[in-house]
């Protein structure tokens, strides 16, 4: 089974570039910018990542970054994990990038966006692995500050696929940023939000009414509420859950109680996702597995999951018809 799932072509729809940021790339981009961590090892890193919740997560998450300086950087953090997903048979990577969190300490919008984008153009000649840029907003930052990032985006506008909602959720709904999303979707840029993974059912709703998204990131407490789930089945709303992270940051206990399969015999559209892999225990291809490990699921079941990813992602028709 392994082999199997490693040689899926698989679609990553949740993945945030700067969680993909493994202990030995920061210790040597610190070195490299001259910047001390409250770290002396890679395995005093890892050991603390114990989170309790999304915002103990959050913290160190935003303290993690801050070895990102230069486009440099942001270019050998893309392309570090191109190469790891590549080798798991991840085919395409659709990234959230958190610019305000950039911003917010003096790295300016053209660094990141340099960075990632020579990245990008790398892993698909080098690698044949094709990528999306989903640009997402703070959500317990104002939602004028997510304005006036987008505005700023102005020279990116053209090279972005979707835009995205994420960071602390609870007391953050989405609710808060209906007019910046009005303003992507005057863009014509698709819109996507992250909602009830711990905030609750309404949530979902407001991501789906308010901001118009075609895709809502985890979803899984849609199940609090049969009249949700109801419409998400009906509408055919792709779900991007992300089973290790949920363990990791307490949303259930343990991958036995994740549910998934409760999700899936609801008929939910769902796909499987890593979120942030250097920080909740592996990538794409330890989801999957841990999926496997936990509900036994048939190889057509991971063919349907792998699927629903590939007809749901931002590329162009050409490439998705090549790919399934
Ligand atoms: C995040 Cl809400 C959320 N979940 C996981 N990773 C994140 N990075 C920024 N916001
Ligand atoms: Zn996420």
């Amino acid at each position: 089974m392994h082999d199997f799932l490693r040689r899926l072509p698989k679609a990553e729809l949740h993945l945030h570039i700067e969680g993909s940021l493994e202990p030995e790339l920061m210790f040597s981009l610190a070195e490299r910018n001259g910047i001390r961590l409250p770290y002396d090892s890679v395995e005093e890193v890892r050991a603390a990542y114990d989170f309790t919740d999304l915002q103990s997560f959050l913290d160190l998450y935003y303290q993690g970054m801050s070895v990102l300086r230069t486009a440099e950087d942001f270019h050998d953090l893309a392309m570090d994990y191109f190469r790891r997903a590549s080798d798991e048979g991840v085919v395409h990577v659709e990234m959230h990038v958190d610019p305000q969190a950039h911003l917010a300490r003096g790295v300016e919008l053209p660094v990141v966006m340099e960075g990632l984008s020579l990245a990008r153009r790398r892993a698909w000649r080098e690698l044949g692995l094709s990528s999306a840029l989903i640009l997402a907003f703070l959500r317990d930052r104002p939602a004028e500050e997510a304005m006036e990032m987008l505005e700023r985006a102005a020279p990116y506008w053209e090279m972005l696929d979707g835009v995205g909602l994420d960071s602390a959720e609870q007391g953050n709904p989405p609710e808060k940023f209906v007019a910046v999303f009005r303003f992507a979707r005057e863009l014509g840029i698709p819109r996507v939000a992250h909602a009830g993974e711990e905030g609750p059912p309404e949530y979902i709703r407001q991501a789906l009414d308010l901001l118009d998204v075609c895709r809502i990131d985890h979803g899984v407490r849609c199940l609090e509420d049969p009249a949700l789930v109801a419409r998400l089945r009906d509408e055919q709303v792709v779900l991007t859950v992300c089973p290790l992270s949920n363990v990791r940051l307490r949303v259930v206990e343990q991958m036995a109680d994740h549910p998934l399969p409760q999700l899936l015999e609801a008929g939910l559209r769902l796909t499987l996702n890593s979120d942030d892999p250097a920080y909740f225990g592996g990538g794409m291809l330890a989801n999957f597995e841990a999926c496997h490990d936990a509900f036994g699921w048939s190889r057509e079941t991971f063919v349907a999951l792998a699927g629903n990813a590939l007809e749901a992602a931002f590329m162009s028709d050409e490439r998705r018809q090549a790919l399934l």
